[in-house]
């Protein structure tokens, strides 16, 4: 050959690289790698779809959970021979590193999806992978083994209709754990069918027979013809939080470049806006949710100034206009650029005045032809500036309590710590005052601090900054903590290194740690988010067998050391043993503060569970459900994402 091309090298070195450096493609080969996979696979369907060629797209997860089926009714992908690598297109699409993307511009354009890296990518990191094509009255199929053929592409009969199916395994030398999560999946099948309104997406899980998880498994099928109005729907009925207009704010633009985009406002009291870029869920926003409130923003103030409705004694913030909002954005672009730790964040700065500039003038005059729905809607923005001014007088008193060093100030039940480190310092929120007489006694003093609660804690969930602040304990908290809340929220401020909440470890004191954790997730996030809180685990059981002692959290714990030191009729009777004594706590006030200290304080020998919400829309959702329903169905979930605190300052 006598020119030797870029394109011809990375031909010849096919996918090796794929296999050595799997994370360079797939960003690791965690569950969210694995899942790319899917994605990968994923998109190639929902572009033959959203071109308006395939009307459905179904995935099965297989019975093993970690193989996967993926397929559209769209042409086909095309088997004919690549003029340059004399291969068939379909051997090309899951051979070659980038085929659709840069290899030869134009001619397989989607194949490698809208943003991705491509099917052979897919290929390479599968220990097997089926690929079967119906098109011209023929089944093709071809089959792969760690991104190589197994054979040529075979015409394997006569069929009718057209689409193309793609079934993997990915490889378990590249993936520590491949089983697929059949709840992730689902959920990003439900935003595809509503992102490509119209198209019927199903989702078969295979894993759920003899599954003890009763909410999985079986056959789902997503279809919304009306889109992100649908989605939004769903969204504002799941959040509990009442509309203030009836029919949304809606906007689709078919090219420069496609945008869907719903609007309502709701009596909630935060902002809830989605964003999507190329179908891409966008979870820290970006350019393109700038240009959004932007565009939004002056809209609004157009209208307001238009028909002299500014408020008297309040300036309305961009907050303030849109506290309550709830939203979907879905943007697709040719080129995005994503960045950010987890690469959620669109960062395309032509993006900003494009949407800015959709927006604006579309939902001014949206505002302008529907007075009445705009009028609620001023009316609303409005009641968010004059909550705002009471909130911030309410925080202003926290805070000045707060800012002023020196313990005068602070809460006369805190009992503090002596020494002065704050890094390896721990303030313990304990529930009652007799639990908190047991933690003061029990603990050291040096670096633990004891700030005993009275009672129930409130319900903060829908609650303003000023409402909640009215209430004494979770003020007290605020000042303790020293770090502020909500907009003057300062974690170089805080004055512990850890925030222990320590409850009873039965269904009161679950509650209860419950409606602390929600004050915190609503108005201290970032607390949560810099891994600052713990849950404790107070016993529940202590069981005497002979001379030892063993401490249990709950019922099963106790069962499981029952069963351990044997309890049965044939080892109750051997020699020395006797029969184990258990003792149920009926709270932590009745638990000797040396007993407390060495199952639940001291950090050699206690388990702290770090609170940890990676995914902020699924917790936001599920804390907003459950916070009427009952406490130990949400204790349960929020243990659920506690990890375990590696100590390490054993
Ligand atoms: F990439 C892949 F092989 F993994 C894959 C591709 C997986 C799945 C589930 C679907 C697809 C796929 C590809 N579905 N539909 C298509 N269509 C094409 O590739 C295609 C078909 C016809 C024409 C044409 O110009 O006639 C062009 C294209 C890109």
């Amino acid at each position: 050959m006598a020119n030797y091309t870029a394109r011809d090298i990375t031909v010849l070195e096919g996918l090796e690289p794929v296999r050595k450096r799997p994370g360079m493609y797939i960003g690791g080969v965690g569950t969210a790698g694995l899942h790319h996979l899917v994605w990968e696979i994923l998109d190639n369907a929902v572009d033959e779809a959203m071109n308006g060629y395939a009307s459905n797209i179904s995935v099965t997860l297989h019975a093993d959970g970690s193989s996967i089926t993926i397929a559209d009714d769209g042409r086909g992908a095309p088997v004919d021979k690549h003029p340059k690598t004399k291969k068939s297109a379909l051997e090309t699409i899951f051979t070659v590193l980038h085929a659709g993307g840069k290899f030869e511009p134009g001619s397989y354009k989607t194949a490698g999806g809208l943003h991705g890296v491509g099917a052979s990518v897919v290929n390479a990191l599968s220990s097997e992978l089926h690929a079967s094509v119906k098109r011209d009255g023929a089944l093709w199929e071809m089959t792969f083994k760690r991104g190589k053929p197994t054979g040529a592409l075979k015409k394997a009969g006569p069929a009718r209709g057209t689409g193309t199916t793609v079934y993997f395994h990915p490889d378990p030398t590249i993936f520590p754990k491949v089983e697929f999560d059949a709840a992730i999946i689902r959920e990003r099948l439900e935003v595809v069918s509503y992102i490509h309104k119209g198209v019927k997406v199903t989702f078969e899980d295979e894993t759920s027979a003899g599954s003890r998880q009763p909410a999985a498994g079986g056959k789902v099928v997503f279809q919304h013809e009306e889109g992100l109005s649908d989605y939004l729907k769903k969204i504002v009925a799941e959040r509990g939080s009442k509309p203030v207009h009836e029919a949304p704010f809606v906007l689709a633009r078919e090219s420069g470049p496609k945008l869907d985009l719903v609007l309502q406002w709701t009596e909630a009291t935060d902002e809830h806006v989605r964003s999507y870029v190329n179908g891409i869920p966008t979870g820290s926003g970006g350019t393109h949710e700038n240009g959004l409130r932007a565009g939004l923003g002056k809209a609004v103030r157009n209208y307001i100034d238009t028909h002299s409705l500014s408020p008297k004694g309040v300036t309305l913030t961009a907050d303030d206009i849109r506290e309550g909002l709830t939203g979907v954005l879905s943007i697709f672009i040719q080129e995005p650029q994503f960045q950010g730790q987890t690469k959620d964040r669109l960062n395309n700065p032509e993006l900003t005045a494009t949407i800015d500039s959709a927006v604006r003038p579309a939902l001014e005059h949206w505002l302008n032809h529907n007075r009445s729905v705009a009028e609620s809607i001023v009316a609303r923005v409005i009641l968010a500036a004059r909550a705002r001014e009471a909130s911030r007088a309410a925080q202003a008193e926290v805070t000045r309590k707060t800012a002023t060093t020196g313990r005068l100030n602070l809460p006369g039940k805190l009992s503090d710590c002596t020494g002065a480190g704050r890094d390896d310092s721990e303030l313990f929120v304990v529930e009652g005052d007799s639990a908190g007489g047991s933690a003061k006694q029990g603990r050291d003093r040096t670096k633990q601090a004891i700030l005993p609660l009275r009672g129930k804690v409130m319900n903060t969930e829908g609650l303003t900054l000023a409402k909640v602040l009215e209430n004494k304990e979770l003020a007290d908290l605020v000042v303790a903590l020293g770090c502020g809340l909500g907009k003057n929220f300062d974690l170089g401020r805080l004055r512990y290194g850890k925030v222990v909440i320590l409850a009873d470890a039965d269904s009161d004191g679950h509650h209860i740690a419950t409606l602390l954790l929600t004050f915190l997730y609503r108005h201290l996030p970032q607390l949560i988010a810099a891994g600052k809180v713990f849950l404790a685990q107070p016993p529940l059981y202590r069981i005497d067998i002979g001379k030892e002692t063993h401490w249990a959290l709950d019922d099963a714990h106790r069962d499981r050391i029952l069963k351990q030191h044997g309890n049965g009729p044939s080892t109750a009777l051997r020699a020395g043993r006797g029969h184990p004594e258990i003792t149920r706590f009926k709270g932590l006030g009745e638990m000797m503060p040396k007993v407390l200290w060495e199952t639940t304080l001291n950090p050699k020998t206690r388990r702290l569970l770090r609170v940890d919400i990676s995914d902020q829309i699924v917790t936001d959702r599920i804390i907003n459900e459950l916070m009427g329903k009952d406490a130990s169905a949400r204790f349960r979930f929020i243990m659920e994402r506690a990890e375990e605190a590696r100590e390490l300052d054993v």
